[in-house]
């Protein structure tokens, strides 16, 4: 059989993301931990426990194994509550922790790239109101500050807020997350809060580092309308689309905040990022619903014949992930894809996901949009938030009580994707074989 190869540019970064919170644990000083003991708030009463253990070491091993499956880059995030345990006092051995992290990365061959918000608050920054109080993005700032001052010789990448936008829909309209609020006041201030937040936070990593470049991760969802060309459906589609694919990153050109029915002007946002960070996991078909008007009349399924995650999270549209690339495209900036991933704990579907949701990625390069790295979600399987333990991502499992990863046939399609910089027909007759017509016609 001939070869084939989809390319992709060289330096490309392949990595894994991973957040403090979910692979660390022993994080007990947060609003997360908080919300794992309460009863009926994670799926099952799990909690994330020692989680992954990479306070406890276990960091090394899995990025010796990111390493060694042919990785240059890996995310993480950088827990507030450890380095800031106190309003008035910080941990410096946390602080070195990271840093010993970090330097190994950097010896070894992985580029970092570092968020400084993944999720979770310090408890006592909730005592107080948290991201409804409009003290809170100083406050960040000055986390900011004291975390770049200190990791800046090893990091260039910074993504200051993870998902805004899930955090303020799960945090204050769904009320999934802490603090388990149903109110879009408090979700509009939230989101001001985070934009003043980030700005702040943008501004001093160009202080104290000017090369650096710095971004949003964003959770774009592809939306699509259920009756194509339904003046109707076309109505709930914009609003899903403006408030929660565009209103935070647009902000972020133009200092306009565009909520739909609540428009304001926030200018120290203006000109607040140098790179889109996008995270793509799957598609809505979205319809007009005159009974759901507390859901402003929309409603969402996963598209017709889509094949579905595991726990029926995720479905498999590979489209989708065009669509979020046209999206980062249009800001005219280059693109980092900082998630996209699925829960398989079988890893039936994963293999398959992978490379049709890669394929997309190399088009778009292949476009010559500005892609600079694809980092998958995740590395391991970790503590996956309200749904607690029953979602696995990881390209290697875990075994919770004992510890033990286990290597995932995904593994091997990523390693030869990251080692070939490209996904070869001959990877995919070999490890993916049912996607190889669709994706090497007349192979
Ligand atoms: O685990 C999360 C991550 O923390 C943020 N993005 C989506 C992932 C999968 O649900």
């Amino acid at each position: 059989m001939p070869e084939a190869i989809f390319q992709f540019p060289r330096g490309f970064l392949w990595g894994c993301a991973t957040a403090a919170h979910q692979v660390e644990g022993g994080n007990s000083n947060n609003n997360w931990s908080k919300w794992e003991e309460t009863p009926g708030k994670i799926v099952n009463g799990h909690r994330s426990g020692l989680a992954c253990d990479w306070w406890g070491g276990r960091w090394l091993e899995d990025l010796e194994r990111a390493r060694d499956s042919g990785q240059n880059a890996h995310r993480l995030s950088i827990e507030w509550s450890r380095i800031q345990p106190e309003p008035d006092r910080w941990d410096d051995e946390a602080l070195l922790k990271y840093t010993e992290m970090l330097r190994w990365m950097t010896r070894n061959g992985i580029t970092p790239l570092v968020t400084l918000h993944h999720f979770t608050d310090p408890l006592w920054l909730s005592e107080r109101g948290g991201w409804e109080s409009e003290d809170t993005p100083a406050l960040f700032a000055r986390f900011c500050r004291r975390v770049v001052k200190t990791l800046k010789d090893y990091v260039n990448l910074w993504v200051t807020i993870n998902e805004p936008n899930v955090y303020i829909l799960s945090g204050w309209v769904e009320g999934v997350f802490p603090p388990g609020k149903q109110d879009l006041k408090l979700a509009a201030r939230v989101f001001t809060n985070l934009v003043q937040g980030h700005s702040a936070a943008y501004r001093i990593i160009h202080e104290l580092q000017p090369e650096a470049r710095v971004g949003v991760a964003t959770n774009y969802r592809s939306f699509a309308p259920a009756h194509p060309g339904s003046p109707l459906d076309k109505l709930p589609l914009g609003f899903v689309n403006q408030v929660f694919n565009r209103a935070f990153n647009n902000c972020l050109v133009d200092g306009k905040v565009d909520l739909v029915f609540k428009k304001y002007k926030l200018p120290q946002a203006a000109g607040t990022q140098d790179f889109i960070g996008l995270n793509y996991y799957t598609r809505d078909v979205v319809s007009f619903n005159l009974l759901k008007p507390g859901a402003f009349f929309h409603q969402r399924a996963f598209p017709a014949g889509a094949a579905l995650s595991e726990n029926h999270f995720i479905a498999n549209v590979p489209a989708g992930m065009w669509d979020g690339l046209k999206w980062a495209h249009a800001y005219g900036i280059p693109i980092i894809v900082t998630e996209n991933g699925i829960e398989d704990s079988r890893d039936t579907l994963r293999p398959r996901y992978l490379v049709e949701h890669l394929h997309q990625v190399w088009r778009a390069a292949n476009y010559n949009y500005q892609l600079k790295g694809y980092f998958h979600w995740s590395l391991v399987d970790n503590f996956e938030w309200e749904r607690g333990w029953t979602q696995r991502f990881g390209l290697w499992g875990l075994d919770v009580d004992t510890q033990q990863r286990n290597r995932r046939r995904s593994v091997d399609v990523y390693e030869r994707v990251c080692r070939e910089n490209g996904l070869s027909s001959h990877m995919v007759a070999e490890l993916v074989p049912d996607v190889l017509d669709a994706l090497f016609p007349d192979h």
